[in-house]
Parts: structure tokens; sequence; C-alpha cells
């Protein structure tokens, strides 16, 4: 009688542990995106503009991976460099679960007249993101690009509101709606992280894209 009562409680204790399991389990992978997601994809908007090495570039080109976007330029003193040092980081993860080849990160210029592709080599070295495409053209086809995607641009005049000895920061800065989407592999609009990080980080990013990657 003892010896089938400690048998009884071993299999409850081992039937428990095994719910227990099974339960967690289910509960570890059911993921889902962090960022915003669009309640009817749509159609990513295609543009052709010019990267960082001179060449001829249409987002269509990446169809088939999951693209990351975002808007940004070289002068910016705080915003972009926080974004792109963040995607850089997802990368850094990505590259560490063998995802790169299935993944692109893009980003537009909001400041085509300063943002040279031999500007956007020389940033994307200093910020170590390299392998992003940089993006830019002349303001009538960059400016589409932001209509389309909805990017508010404003330049704000510096005259005088800087101070002197660091002569690329003055002149004007531009006002840009921080944000990244994500595009699936079938061209669609899909998630929206919007504002700079701490808003979102690159582990939110890194999730998202995995998902999109299914
Ligand atoms: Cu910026």
């Amino acid at each position: 009688m003892g010896r089938y009562l400690v048998l009884m409680a071993v299999v409850i204790a081992a039937v428990a542990v095994a719910a227990g399991y099974i339960y967690m389990s289910g509960m570890l992978s059911e993921r889902t995106f962090r960022g915003q997601e669009l309640t009817t994809p749509l159609q990513a908007y295609d543009f052709t503009l010019i990267d960082q090495y001179g060449n001829k570039v249409s987002l269509s080109d990446f169809r088939g991976k999951v693209i990351a976007v975002s808007f940004v330029y070289t002068h910016c003193p705080d915003i972009c460099p926080r974004i792109v040092l963040e995607m850089a980081k997802a990368y850094t993860e990505l590259e560490k679960i063998g995802l790169t080849d299935e993944v692109v990160f893009v980003l537009v210029s909001v400041d085509p007249e300063r943002d040279t592709p031999e500007q956007f080599r020389e940033w994307s070295k200093a910020l170590n993101a390299e392998e992003f495409v940089y993006l830019t053209g002349s303001y009538e086809d960059v400016s589409r690009v932001w209509k389309n995607y909805g990017i508010y641009v404003e330049k704000q005049n510096m005259t005088g509101g800087m101070p002197s000895g660091h002569g690329e920061h003055t002149g004007y800065i531009v006002s840009h709606t921080p944000v990244v989407y994500l595009i699936d592999r079938d061209f669609k609009m899909r998630i929206i992280l919007a504002g700079v990080p701490p808003d979102w980080s690159y582990q939110d990013l890194v999730n998202d894209i995995e998902l999109l990657l299914g």
C-alpha cells in the first residue's frame, strides 16, 4: 500500500512537470510582432535611387528578402546615428543566426543635397554599418519617396545657432520622421517601428524580421 502511494505520487508529479513543460514551451514559441502590424498589408512603393557606390538600385531588386527601410541624413547630430547603430546591432545578431542573406537594410536620404554617395560611404564606415544600402539622388526623386512613405522632412536653418569650429554641422539641420518599415518577402509593407531607440530596440527588429522570414 505504501509503495503504491509513492508510485502514484511519482506519476502525478511527472505528469504535472510534463504538462507544465508543454505549457511553458507553448508560451515561449508564441512570438508576436513588437512593431505595429499593418492590418491590410499593401504592396510596397517601389523606387530607384543611387547607392553609396554610385549604382542605380531599385527597392524591388530586393524582392524575396525582408527589407528594413529607414530615412536618415549624414549630418544628423544624434537621431540618425542612433537609428543606424541600432540597426547595425540587429544586423550583427542576424549574422550570428545566419540570416543576413535573407535580409537587407536600406537607408534613404532626407538630405540629398549633402548626402552624396561618397558622403554615405564615409558615414557608413564611421558607424561600422557598411553592409547597408544607402540611397540618394536628385531632390525630386528622393522627395517623391518621402511622400510615398509618409516621411515628413523639413530643413531648419542654423544660422548662428551652432557653435563655430565644427563646420560641417553649421548651415542647417533636417527635421524628419524617425521610423523603420519592414517589407516582407512578397514586397508587402508589414511592420512599422516608430520613433528612435529606445522606442524600439535591435531585439525588436530581430524578432520581427525573424517572424517575417517565418
Ligand atoms: Cu536624423
